[in-house]
This record gives C-alpha cells, structure tokens and sequence, in this order.
C-alpha cells in the first residue's frame, strides 16, 4: 500500500479497517428485501451522514471531466453539459451503508447505467468496471451489479443539484449495494476484463458488498 495516497481522514481509514477486522456490526441474520426493507444490522436514518475520505475535490460543472474507457468499443470524455444532453431518468432508493445506517427514499436524477452502457457498449470481454475519483477514491464492481435497475450517474437528490459533499456534480448511486459502491466526484469509469479491487476492497470490505447478505467484510 506503499504507492497509495496518504488521506487526511486516516484515522477513520484505520477505524473502518479494525472493523474490518474484528467482523464490528456483523448479525449473522439474513433477510430478504421482500420480507423486511432494513437489510440486517441497519438502523433507519431520517438525515443524510456525509461519509469519505475527507478530501473535498473542488470540482464544479464547469471543471467536471467524466472519462469512459477500457474495454468499451465507444471510450468517451464528457464534460458536464454533454452529460446532462444524455437520456434523462429519476429514480428512487434506499441507502444502506456499511457503518450501519440506511436512509429510504432517496429521489436521484441522472443517467440510467443501462443507458449509458447502451452508448459506450462494453466489449464482449468486459465483466468488471472499476470507479474512479477526484479523490483519489476508487471502487470496484461486477458489470452485472453496475447495470443493475436503478443503478444511475446522479447529478441531482430531491430535484436540487448534487451538494459538493454528496459528490456532487456527478456521482455513482448503485442502491442494490452498500454505499461505498457508489463513488462520488466521479471522473473514470474503467471497464475491464479482470477485477482490480478498490480502497476499501483492499481493507478489508467485501468485493461486492450486498446488504442483504451482510457482505461487509472480506472473509
Ligand atoms: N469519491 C468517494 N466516493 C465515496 C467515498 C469516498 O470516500 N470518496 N465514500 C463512500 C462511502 S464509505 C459512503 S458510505 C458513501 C457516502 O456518501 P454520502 O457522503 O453522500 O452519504 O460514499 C461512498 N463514495
Ligand atoms: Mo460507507
């Protein structure tokens, strides 16, 4: 982890790793999204945490640049205008993430991840995608878990513009996962051919990340 950037947050880096490592939070219980809407080991939150690393990228619309490439027959770099002349959807979903707390009913407008898929088409090979961000934040994700229903690229919550600590101007939202899948300040998509682990998938969180499972650490 020698070539890893030092983040100024580290001590909540090294927090989450010794819950990584002592299993913190884990119930042993399963449960399905039908039968209970609280994934196991959740609690329900009416306000809405900021969570990173602690760096705040000082992107704005008019410095985002979004890079689509790797195993993609159409690699793509998109300012903020082009992104918002792409297919528009809203949707809504829970937040659930790993330090236990979930949020319901989170209204996202943006790009739907099947739409863009539809545009920069993934090569036959491609099965995994990497995020990246202006933070130094990466993140990693099966192409299936990417392009998931209501998987979207957010620019606005509840019909205002994504606030700079939520991620904006552009952020990932994968609601099926727990939330740090969902890498804010987004600036790289990486479609690959093989997995490549992310920050928290390298200490010790799980590689996918299903809450319903309580995949919240690596074993
Ligand atoms: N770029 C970036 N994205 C990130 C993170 C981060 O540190 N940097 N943290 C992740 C984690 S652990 C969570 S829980 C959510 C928090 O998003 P929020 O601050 O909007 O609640 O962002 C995820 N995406
Ligand atoms: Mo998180």
């Amino acid at each position: 982890m020698a070539d890893e950037p030092e983040h100024p947050d580290s001590k909540l880096t090294r927090t989450k790793q010794e819950w990584a490592e002592q299993g913190k939070f884990l119930t042993g219980r399963s449960s399905g999204p039908e039968a209970d809407r609280l994934p196991p080991g959740q609690h329900l939150v009416q306000n809405w945490p900021i969570l990173d690393l602690g760096l705040r990228p000082d992107t704005t619309p008019a410095t985002f640049k979004l890079r689509i490439d790797g195993a993609v027959d159409a690699p793509a770099l998109w300012d903020f205008s082009q992104v918002m002349a792409l297919k528009q959807t809203e949707a809504v979903s829970d937040i659930h993430c790993v330090t236990t707390w979930s949020r319901y009913d989170n209204r996202w407008s943006g790009v739907a991840i099947t739409d863009l898929l539809d545009i920069v088409r993934p090569k036959s090979g491609a099965a995994f995608v990497v995020l990246h961000s202006d933070d130094g934040y990466t993140t990693n994700l099966t192409l299936a878990d990417f392009a998931a229903p209501g998987a979207m690229l957010a620019h606005a919550w509840e019909g205002r513009p994504l606030a700079a600590e939520h991620g904006g101007p552009l952020r990932v939202v994968v609601p099926h996962l727990y939330f740090w899948k969902s890498a804010k300040w987004l600036k790289r998509i990486e479609f690959r051919t093989t997995g490549a682990p992310g920050f928290w998938e390298v200490r010790g969180y799980h590689n996918r990340g299903d809450p319903w499972n309580e995949e919240r650490y690596s074993d």
